[in-house]
């Protein structure tokens, strides 16, 4: 099925944008992206983060990170997988009720407005994406099963209500869970200064999981800065535990967590974390009021710790190995929630308390010999002193030796220390699904049947958050007084919702089965569909929304609800992009609004720019002068795929080796999301194809591979030359073309540089490389250097592929 080629000049220009909606429309109709979910043989699920709509509609960040996700599914496509590319909603939370507050309108109306733009937006990007399949978490069809998800995880003990001191945000006025809270102390969000309260909350026993999800992290296909963002973030310690005796307070004894037990003998003093829930009853002489009073002096938590902060407790810590009576003191620099929140101090080998120590004029003894005897600790390895009978031993052995010491004293034990905490998912909002539980008098905290799900949100005036510690839910009087589930008297209701990160910790799964009404996902599907096999998302989701999924994917396996324990085969973050060097943000003013660029040059101008200005990992620079350069480029293509003629003849099969060099590489490249090059190649490759066309040489099968190359970035109009050049079937439906290893090798010959016929050099070059570049490499030779230095070159001769000869006079 052919047309007859058509002269370069009589095609008719390209209108990118009538085009693209015409195929968007009839792939629409014709439902050319579909697979079908339970048959499909070659699954692959093509996952990328689902974006919280906003207001303002789709920023060029998210055109970015869906257009190179894109690309890569219909790669797969093309590679002959069937993929499964969803995409939804994430509609619930902070982000979007804060900005309701800010305008003024109750995030109900809002969100639905938000969501139809962001469709509309993104069903102009022209991806793959089964819009029947997917997900809006503020849906009471999804939320419901984000409620039973937490009820699962209730019903296995995997949450809890307790009390325990939270991170609270003065100005969301919520609490945070860590992960959160930023490294200088400060709300993700709203960057303000986060306060620590005392509240009764829930919490999701991710530590439970820590070392499984640290063994895990090994066999993950991730980029390896967020494989190391989550061992880290998961922070595993090996060390021991070291119980004191304590004397002239309530507590009879105290384990404190140490990673050097070697150091045991310059322990001095004990540290009790001010924040520590039973910070009381370490009190000795120093009466709890003053405890009291000192702990409310204290300046709010700040990323450098305040040495000079530090109460003596006034009771005494007794040394397990010389019985020597430490002082126990409280400070902020100790975390009450890490370890055992306690700890004892050793001032000559610890940064940290020997900065304390010399605030507060404490002893500091030397146990390690290793540094001189100088003004900072030394925090290296070196051999016992002052350790009685364990001097001369070398530290790390001393380690071992102590821990086993201390054992045998009933003293000690070797522990390992998790520095993930569990995950708090109590919000005090009112945008988000409410927590599924019934406070009873009788019964406690009773799960709500299943039966009774979901557990609407209910509709609420004042929708702001109190700042009482309590959700504005709780106006609800109606709602909230119910009978218990289980005794029938007077109840009420859990009134505060979910952390948002529990929406998107299993969206993942719901996608698959979204239609389905009775279950949150299918066993069927959700064995054929999962693990995820490409996940592509920004890397500030490192620790939080990816533990999180990970998190609960190992817990539904345990629960026999899951086959596989991991969510993500492969992981990918994309890079950012920027403007005028800088990160793009409103209030920099430096943001590119995508609907401007589509109704100028179309999508697909759009998405191959944004996918040319970097590694797609690593990003790059938005620029209008950049942007002009595409639009040229798919006008070139336009005209000379539609004049390629059939084969003129392949003179030694150069432009065969060509072609398959230029498969290998597109293949190759965009396997490892090295987009931008692979586009380079493309463009290289029709810097030739266009002159051939305009010759009258160039050939179909080379404008065939052109346009199933460029499809995954440029999907419409390749599709409509498809047409245009006589084939039926969807360009997308297409095969990627094989390619031969050899032939696709760079082919190269070596070259004789003789002088008057006798042979004095050589040196390779690409097969077929013309004879000037020829002749000028041959001069730029040393050895041909030194020789025409000393003679009269006459004239030199050109044999392609084999000789240059240099006629010379002696
Ligand atoms: C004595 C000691 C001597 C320590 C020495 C270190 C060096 P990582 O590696 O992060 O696990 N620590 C224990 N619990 C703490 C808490 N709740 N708040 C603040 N610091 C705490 O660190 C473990 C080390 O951090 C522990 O080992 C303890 O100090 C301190 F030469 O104990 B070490």
């Amino acid at each position: 099925m052919s047309q007859s080629p058509v002269a370069v000049s009589a095609v008719d220009a390209y209108e990118a944008v009538a085009v693209e909606a015409k195929w968007r429309a009839r792939w629409e109709q014709q439902r050319t992206f579909k697979v079908d979910l339970d048959r499909a043989p070659r699954p692959f699920y093509n996952l990328m983060m689902f974006p919280y709509p906003s207001a303002e509609g789709l920023h060029v960040g998210n055109f970015y990170a869906f257009s190179g996700a894109d690309i890569y599914g219909r790669y797969r496509r093309l590679k002959g997988d069937d993929v499964f590319e969803p995409i939804g909603f994430d509609a619930f939370g902070i982000h979007t009720e804060n900005y309701a507050l800010k305008i003024g309108e109750h995030p109900g109306t809002l969100t639905p407005r938000s969501v139809a733009r962001f469709k509309a937006q993104l069903k102009q990007l022209g991806a793959l994406f089964d819009w029947e399949h997917s997900v809006d978490t503020t849906d009471p069809d999804y939320y419901r099963w984000t409620q039973w998800l937490f009820l699962q995880l209730f019903d296995a003990g995997l949450a809890e209500q307790r009390e325990g001191a939270v991170n609270w945000c003065p100005s969301c006025l919520t609490v945070l869970a860590d992960e959160q809270v930023l490294a200088d102390g400060t709300c993700e969000r709203c960057e303000s200064r986060v306060q620590k309260r005392v509240l009764e909350q829930w919490w999701l026993k991710t530590t439970k999981y820590a070392q499984p999800l640290l063994d895990a992290i090994e066999g993950l296909d991730w980029s390896e800065k967020t494989r190391l963002a989550q061992r880290n973030w998961i922070g595993r310690s090996e060390g021991a535990l070291i119980r004191y005796d304590l004397e002239g307070c309530a507590k009879p004894h105290v384990d404190v967590f140490t990673t050097r037990p070697d150091t045991l003998s310059g322990a001095t003093f004990l540290v009790v974390g001010a924040d520590q829930p039973r910070l009381l009853d370490f009190c000795g002489t120093t009466t709890p009021e003053m405890v009291e009073a000192w702990r409310a002096s204290l300046p709010p938590e700040d990323a450098e710790p305040d040495f000079s902060q530090g109460l003596d407790l006034g009771s005494f810590a007794i040394h397990p190995i010389t019985a020597a009576r430490l002082p126990v003191w409280a400070a902020p620099y100790v975390l009450g929630s890490y370890g055992t929140g306690v700890i004892h101090a050793v001032p000559a080998h610890d940064e940290r308390d020997w900065q304390f120590a010399r605030a507060h004029g404490l002893t500091i003894v030397e146990v390690i010999s290793g540094g001189e005897v100088a003004d900072a600790p030394y925090t290296g390895e070196g051999v016992l002193v002052n350790s009685g009978e364990f001097n001369g031993v070398g530290s790390v052995d001393a380690r071992r030796v102590i821990t086993a010491r201390l054992g045998e004293l009933g003293h000690g034990r070797p522990s390992v220390q998790f520095r993930l905490r569990d995950w708090l998912i109590s919000r005090q909002r009112y945008w988000g699904p409410p927590i599924p539980i019934i406070h009873c008098e009788v019964d406690g905290a009773v799960r709500v049947p299943d039966a009774d799900l979901p557990v609407r949100l209910p509709e609420v005036k004042e929708f702001r958050p109190l700042g009482t510690g309590v959700s504005p839910l709780a106006a609800a009087e109606d709602w909230v007084n119910v009978p218990c589930p289980v005794c029938g008297r007077p109840a009420r209701r859990e009134t505060d919702v979910s952390d948002t990160f529990l929406d998107s910790a299993w969206y993942f799964l719901r996608y698959p089965s979204a239609e389905r009404g009775d279950t949150a996902f299918d066993r069927d599907r959700t064995v054929r569909w999962l693990p995820v096999d490409m996940y592509i998302g920004g890397h500030e989701h490192a620790v939080l929304h990816l533990l999180y999924s990970r998190f609960v994917m190992r817990a539904l396996h345990d629960l026999g609800m899951v086959s596989e324990p991991e969510p993500f085969k492969r992981f990918r973050a994309h890079g950012l992009i920027g403007k005028g060097g800088a990160k793009m943000s409103k209030s920099k003013g430096n943001t590119v609004n995508p609907d401007e660029y589509m109704a100028r040059h179309g999508v697909d101008v759009l998405r191959l720019y944004l996918m040319s200005v970097g590694p797609f990992e690593r990003g790059g620079e938005f620029s209008d002068q950049g942007i002009i350069g595409m639009p040229r480029f798919l006008n070139r293509v336009w005209r000379a795929t539609q004049a390629a003629a059939t084969p003129t003849g392949d003179a030694g099969g150069a432009l065969e080796r060509r072609r398959h060099r230029l498969l290998r590489d597109v293949d190759e490249r965009i396997a490892e999301l090295q987009y931008n090059t692979a586009i380079s190649k493309l463009i290289e490759f029709t810097n030739a194809f266009e002159a051939e066309a305009r010759a009258g040489t160039a050939r179909r099968v080379d404008a065939e591979t052109l346009l199933v190359l460029l499809a995954p970035f440029a999907p419409h109009i390749t599709e409509e030359l498809w047409e245009r050049t006589g084939h039926r079937e969807s360009i997308h439906n297409q095969r990627f073309p094989d390619w031969d290893p050899e032939l696709a090798a760079e082919d190269v010959v070596t070259i004789v540089v003789q002088e008057n016929g006798t042979r004095r050099a050589e040196f390779t070059a690409p097969r077929g490389t013309d004879r000037e570049d020829i002749e000028a490499m041959a001069r730029a030779l040393p050895r041909v250097r030194e020789l025409l230095a000393t003679r009269e070159l006459i004239k030199v001769v050109v044999v392609p592929d084999r000789i240059v000869n240099l006629v010379v006079r002696r």
